[in-house]
């Protein structure tokens, strides 16, 4: 089959951020934007010409005309074979599952995660490589590199290709094969979980829901909960994935899933309640009248994992993003195992994971995961907690209740200040860095300051730096205050406050969170200037 070669020009906008390219539909749209971008990676990663590539997002508006394209680019290019959810569909960690299962040279997953959808909405792009992960800094930089020397770029001249029945068709001498993209997902939660205590679990009595919130993970949730686990119909809800997610941020937290929240409030309220976001990597983990950090949830597994069969024997290491707080380092501590700080970002765990290092890991952006998959991975958590709450027979409430009497409690919230001017965000943390040397044993708010720094990471096998990831401030007391900026917003600038206090006493474990957290709420102030530089009083979002 022929195809054509067309010229083009750089784009300069088209290096990845915290998790790959996420810009707005619009510019998705623009031009050759796209085409670029693909071009610039089969030009970049040369295992992909004959080699095996994985395809699929989250379903939200422009996925299927995406997916075409990229059809039509690796027949051009010399690509062996593709394997493509059916409908275009694949959730991010499924995605990694099937990358790695089928031994693929790398993958294309199409997402803008938890950002909203639709013709207005946002859309993204990213490359994960053969370890099933998002690519690491040398591979994007190779990718964006190249994007900005390209010339031209090839698209095969064939017709539409068909991505809604099951089966392997040729595309010239591109073989594609449309997968089920369920299945290799399902079967890999079987190895890994007691399905049946869980089954026995929901069958007792138990009440839980699954807020699918109109996004990917509705046909996996279905399928694994009701199917495979029994749950009552109805346990999932919002569970049919739509183009722009019914108008909603597809962002599981207390605000975005605020309807969620309700159904577990009161006598009424359900025992167990989750939900996940767009591409199906994120959770959000809920009692009755209880909400889970994704801190302490990250903690909780770690002390729990022998409860889950595939680590029965223990896991060797645990590691969690900077901002996230210390809850998991103190249970490391217990079990006498690794415990790493990374950047934000999921891609800094990929090495950890590959060289056994580590089983679990977490964001306190509600990513959890583990080493089944390269990605965080929101349906295994909510698995891994009903293995859990099966195992134990406790409610969750009483589960984190008594892992903080045991380990302490840290109190956690992040501040983000959306739609900041650029400028005036980037003054900040220039500002912030100025101050850095001096903060050391001053005393803000009443507390001394045991360190000031600004992140900088060393990866432990491949010995590649990443600085400039965010500024620490740490206090004598445990407690910490981080400030660093968006990587994977659309618009403008955001500034994320992260705030963290350490209490080992039981007795004053039952606090509100923000009354928990004012006196470091007003140590950033005093040490930001957040108001007078940015211009807000208060955040635009708090979880
Ligand atoms: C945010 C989160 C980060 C997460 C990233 C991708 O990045 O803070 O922890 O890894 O989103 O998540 P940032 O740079 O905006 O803070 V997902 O679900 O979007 O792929
Ligand atoms: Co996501």
């Amino acid at each position: 089959m022929p195809f054509t070669t067309y010229s083009t020009h750089p784009y300069k906008d088209q290096r990845p951020g915290t998790s790959g390219l996420r810009k707005r539909v619009e510019v998705f749209r623009q031009g050759n934007y796209l085409k670029n971008f693909v071009q610039s990676v089969l030009d970049s990663q040369h295992d992909l010409i004959g080699g095996t590539l994985v395809l699929g997002g989250d379903g939200r508006f422009f996925n299927r005309d995406a997916i075409q394209v990229i059809l039509k680019m690796a027949s051009a290019n010399g690509v062996g074979k593709v394997i493509v959810g059916q409908g275009g569909l694949l959730s991010t960690p499924a995605a990694s599952c099937v990358i790695r299962k089928y031994g693929a040279a790398g993958g294309l997953v199409l997402s803008a995660s938890h950002n909203p959808g639709g013709p207005d909405g946002d859309f993204g792009i990213k490359f994960n490589t053969a370890n099933g992960g998002p690519a690491p800094e040398r591979v994007t930089e190779d990718i964006f590199a190249r994007s900005l020397e390209i010339s031209n770029f090839r698209v095969s001249n064939g017709g539409e290709v068909d991505i809604d029945t099951l089966g392997s068709v040729d595309f010239d001498k591109l073989k594609i094969d449309v997968i089920d993209p369920v299945a290799d997902y399902a079967e890999l939660m079987q190895s890994i979980f007691d399905f049946d205590a869980i089954r026995d679990l929901l069958s007792s009595g138990f009440r839980m829901r699954f807020d699918a919130m109109h996004a990917i993970t509705g046909p996996y949730a279905h399928y694994l909960f009701e199917t495979l686990l029994g749950a009552p119909a109805g346990t999932v809800i919002n569970g049919e994935p739509l183009e722009d997610f019914g108008g909603h941020h597809p962002d599981p937290n207390l605000v975005h899933a605020a309807d969620l929240v309700a159904l577990t409030r009161g006598a009424g309220g359900v025992d167990f309640a989750a939900a996940s976001d767009g591409d199906g990597d994120r959770n959000m983990i809920l009692g009755r009248d209880f909400f889970v950090t994704p801190s302490d949830s990250l903690a909780v597994l770690a002390a729990n994992a022998t409860l889950i069969p595939a680590h029965h024997g223990g896991i060797p290491g645990v590691a969690r993003s900077m901002p996230t707080s210390q809850a998991v380092d103190r249970v490391a501590q217990a079990l006498g195992i690794e415990c790493f700080e990374t950047p934000t970002g999921w891609k800094f765990f990929g090495n950890l994971l590959d060289a056994g290092r580590i089983a679990f890991c977490g964001e306190e952006s509600f990513g959890t995961g583990s080493s089944h998959v390269r990605e965080k991975d929101g349906l295994w958590a909510v698995l891994a907690w009903l293995n859990v709450l099966a195992a134990r027979g406790q409610s969750v409430a009483d589960i984190v209740t008594q892992h903080w009497q045991q380990y302490g409690r840290n109190y956690y919230s992040r501040h983000d200040y959306e739609g900041v001017k650029a400028k005036k965000a980037n003054a900040l943390i220039e500002s912030l860095r100025a101050k850095l040397p001096g903060l050391p044993g001053s005393i803000l708010e009443g507390v001394e300051v045991a360190y000031a720094d600004d992140f900088s990471y060393t990866d432990p096998i491949d010995g590649s730096v990443s600085s400039g990831q965010g500024i620490r401030i740490g206090f004598v007391d445990g407690s910490r205050v981080v400030f660093r900026l968006s990587g994977t917003g659309t618009v403008g600038a955001t500034l994320r406050v992260y705030l963290e206090a350490y209490e080992p006493d039981p007795s004053r474990q039952q606090i509100e969170t923000q009354a928990a957290l004012a006196r470091l709420i007003n140590a950033a102030e005093s040490v930001a200037d957040i108001r007078a530089t940015i211009g807000r009083d208060t955040p635009s979002v708090i979880t």
